[in-house]
């Protein structure tokens, strides 16, 4: 029977199958997916297939896992060099960020930005809690919506606590499975709240997503939209490691430099004081984004330093 894994806490899952039945599940035996070593070889929006293992407790184990389309995967926090899959199979990653209580950096949105393109995840970026947006963060949202926009990417205006954004947010959900991540206490469980406000009921879980800050999401947990679509609420995360990446494959990785990689003298470029870089040449015009450039490097000099 095959089903999709919708909450993970380590050794026991919860899986839906076709139907829309709910099982505890575990795993039988020992899988190696993907050729990955990470700390946990299942992941929310992982398909598989299971078996009635216990009727009675509502129990089955997962015999197979499937290929992934893709997943999010980073840096274990605690064990360096072990990965952690956030999520599998997905169409698309909202990063909810803020300027204010707590305010999110533009390294941690640029490292985000570059998973999402290594891992082929459209993003998203929600700028949430505007409500409490002054003069000062006003501005600097402006100064990032105008570089985020050139490059590229959807950025969104939000307030949860005023409904502000939310029916072009609930407009990309449709028939999609979301990814929702950034830092802890932005209000990502808060937008899924009010995304789905039934989930209240549907859940019964009182503990993971009270939305009043004093618990906070501890796992990965997948939510059927009811018009289509699925969402993942997952816990905040203090910073973003990145994996399985190289100083050379870097750039490619940050669009507005991606496509002016070719016009650089040389081909192993890294854009720092060679001789004819089209980067720096860019910089200077004004068409790449100084403080894009800085995430960059900033970037580039922590692989230096875990030696790749
Ligand atoms: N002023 C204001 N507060 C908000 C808004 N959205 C959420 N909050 C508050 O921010 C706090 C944290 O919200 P949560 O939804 O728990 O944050 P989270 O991102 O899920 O946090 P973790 O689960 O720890 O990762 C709560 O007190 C919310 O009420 C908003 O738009 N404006
Ligand atoms: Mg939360
Ligand atoms: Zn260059």
């Amino acid at each position: 029977m095959k089903a999709i894994v919708y909450k993970s806490t380590g050794s026991w899952y919860t899986v839906k199958d076709d139907s829309g039945k709910v099982y505890n599940a575990r795993l039988k035996g020992v899988f190696k997916i993907d050729d990955i070593t990470s700390t946990n070889p299942l992941a929310v929006g992982d398909k598989v297939d299971i078996e009635m293992e216990n009727e009675a407790e509502n129990s089955v184990v997962i015999t197979k896992i499937y290929d992934r389309k893709n997943y999010i995967n980073r840096q274990s926090p605690r064990v360096k060099h072990q990965h952690h899959i956030i999520a599998a199979n997905l169409d698309q990653s909202f990063m909810v960020a803020t300027l204010r209580d707590p305010k999110t950096s533009q390294g941690f949105i640029d490292r985000f930005l570059v998973a999402s393109e290594m891992y082929h995840v459209p993003p998203v970026i929600i700028f949430n809690k505007a409500d409490l947006y002054k003069k000062k963060e006003t501005e600097l949202f402006n100064h990032w919506e105008e570089i985020y926009k050139a490059v590229g990417y959807k950025i969104i205006l939000a307030s949860v606590k005023e409904n502000r954004g939310i029916s072009e947010i609930r407009e990309l959900l449709k028939d999609k499975v979301t990814l929702i991540s950034g830092h802890s206490g932005v209000g990502k469980s808060s937008l899924l709240n009010v995304l789905l406000p039934e989930l209240n009921i549907r859940t019964q879980d009182v503990s993971d997503w009270s939305g009043k800050g004093m618990h906070t999401t501890t796992f990965a947990e997948m939510y059927d939209v009811p018009d289509g679509g699925k969402i993942i609420d997952t816990p905040g995360m203090r910073e973003f490691g990145l994996v399985d990446i190289s100083r050379q494959e870097l750039s490619h990785y940050f669009l507005e430099m991606r496509e002016r990689l070719n016009n650089c003298q040389f081909n192993n470029c890294l854009h720092i004081n060679e001789p004819g870089c089209a980067i720096k040449e860019a910089m200077a015009e004004g068409e790449i984004a100084e403080d894009r450039y800085v995430s960059y490097y900033n970037i580039l000099k922590s692989i230096n330093e875990q030696n790749y």
